[in-house]
């Protein structure tokens, strides 16, 4: 027990010079539940095991706070003052303090962050999203769906020209979003320089063929910064402004990574790849932080868009809570969380601007999926609430990113579980293994989005549309629609 970091209903806390965490912990015999407590919030702040005499009056200010205990759900609140956190908005920093050694501690059998509020002071250091899903829907033209992508598959090991011609395939097929599979680097089989050069060839044919634009999701991840620069820089002199996005695996490149290409690269659409969060966010892990606080870091950290899971309906864990809540933490300017109420604005309630755009959220929101996509297709509206007037003081939206496992059969059901249609989906196997190939795909996806649009069941809307027909036929029996039924 470090009885210094315990004060049981501290009110100061909530005085918004606090970053507040919610911890489920398991505790190790023979140190007690508080006690425990304290010692989460001394190694994640200031302390250490044995109290120090090198402290001073200024340092123990400092010291984060357990200012509630629940044990018999196993949740520590503990209060950070902001301020201990690297200057500049840094959050490698933030996570190095509540998710670094707290994770070793031997006193804890289980570790696990699950929700995290920041104040406004400490937002205000952060970048925020920059170039948007707003922007990227202006760049395509599609406001009253979601933005319909791929992964090229198989994962790795296709030349760049077959590569390309799958991004065709795609694209031609009424496709708006390809993105490299998140090992796609700079193969011996696929030189970085000449799959760029293969798939702006290929958008090219497309968007000519099409008439519509397009946008090929770049994976800058590397083994260094510089090469992270270098293969961004080369996609940059290649392919048309907004026409691409960067993509970086956040969880192994890292959040320097996230933030270098932030910082670097404002009006690209970042997108977070989240491989490897599984290690961290799933149910079963007792270690680890949660979907929703994952994405709150990712927002923070300027990325506009990245993965947050089906929800249960594709190939990967994930639940409506964690998955939903998190979708609706990288959206809204007022998402409720597991345990805090997060307000991505800096100047909240005496602010009329924010006041108004938190009234249309709340509208739009309640219109579901269906709802908003009809309004937008009579308005050509962006996501309500949250657009290009959004004033400057209210951190913009990340865009959830939606794949694993998906296929054009299971995106009505995706969509009602959502309950918006500001998403990017990537289907990877979901198009590829068509038994009518990429094209008939991607033809699937789009006429299973207008079945659902429309409210006419798939089976009856597929009559007169092969890609269709086909595609219940092949996923009911082989998509994971079937697995679960078989479960
Ligand atoms: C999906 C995917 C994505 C995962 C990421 C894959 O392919 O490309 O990386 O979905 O999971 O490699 O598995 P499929 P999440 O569409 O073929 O499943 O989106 O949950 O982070
Ligand atoms: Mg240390
Ligand atoms: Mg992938």
């Amino acid at each position: 027990m470090q009885a210094q970091y315990l004060d049981l209903g501290n009110k100061e806390v909530f005085n918004g010079q606090y970053l507040l965490a919610a911890f489920k912990i398991k505790v190790a015999a023979p140190e007690t539940f508080a006690g425990a407590a304290t010692e989460l919030a001394a190694e994640s702040s200031t302390g250490s095991n044995l109290k120090v005499g090198s402290a001073t009056v200024y340092s123990q200010s400092v010291d984060a706070v357990v200012y509630d205990l629940d044990e018999e759900n196993g949740i520590a609140y503990i209060a950070y003052p902001w301020v201990i956190f690297d200057r500049g908005g840094n959050v490698q920093n933030v996570l190095t303090f509540l998710a670094g050694n707290v994770f070793g501690m031997a006193e804890l059998l289980g570790c696990k962050l699950l929700d995290v509020w920041f104040p406004p002071a400490m937002m205000v250091q952060f970048d925020g999203p920059s170039y948007t899903l707003d922007d990227m829907r202006k760049y395509l033209d599609v406001y009253d769906r979601p933005i319909l992508g791929t992964i090229i598959k198989p994962k790795i090991g296709l030349t760049s020209y077959e590569y390309a011609e799958l991004c065709y395939d795609f694209w031609s097929g009424g496709g708006d979003f390809v993105k490299n599979d998140e090992p796609q680097a700079d193969q011996q089989f696929s030189p970085y320089e000449k799959m760029v050069d293969a798939v702006r060839m290929a958008m090219d044919k497309a968007e000519s063929l099409t008439g519509q634009t397009k946008v090929h999701s770049f994976n800058v991840s590397a083994a260094d910064f510089d090469t992270m620069i270098k293969r961004a820089d080369y996609v940059q002199s290649v392919m048309k402004p907004g026409s691409y996005a960067f993509l970086v695996d956040g969880i192994t490149a890292g959040w320097m990574a996230v933030q270098t290409i932030r910082r670097k690269y404002p009006n690209v659409f970042l997108h977070f790849h989240r491989a490897g969060h599984g290690a961290f966010t799933r149910h079963e892990n007792p270690i680890g932080y949660s979907v929703p606080v994952l994405t709150k870091f990712a927002r923070l950290a300027g990325a506009s868009g990245i993965h947050t899971g089906t929800a249960g309906v594709g190939k990967m864990a994930g639940d409506v809570a964690d998955d939903i809540g998190a979708a609706k933490q990288a959206l809204r300017v007022k998402s409720k969380g597991l345990y805090f109420d997060q307000l991505w604005a800096e100047i909240p309630e005496q602010d009329s601007d924010v006041q108004n755009m938190l009234t249309r959220e709340e509208l739009t929101w309640s219109l579901g999926a269906r709802g908003l996509a009809q309004l937008r297709r009579q308005n050509k509206l962006t996501m309500e609430g949250n657009d290009e007037k959004t004033p400057w003081r209210v951190m913009k939206k990340t865009a959830p990113i939606i794949s694993g496992g998906l296929n054009p059969v299971l995106l009505p059901e995706f969509l009602d579980v959502m309950g918006s249609i500001d998403f990017i989906t990537t289907m990877g196997g979901g198009v590829h293994s068509h038994p009518m190939g990429t094209h008939s795909g991607i033809k699937a996806m789009v006429q299973a989005y207008d079945a659902w649009f429309n409210q006419i069941p798939l089976e009856e809307y597929a009559r007169d549309k092969e890609e269709l027909r086909v595609a219940i036929e092949f996923y009911n029996k082989n998509g994971i629609q079937a697995h679960r039924n078989q479960a």
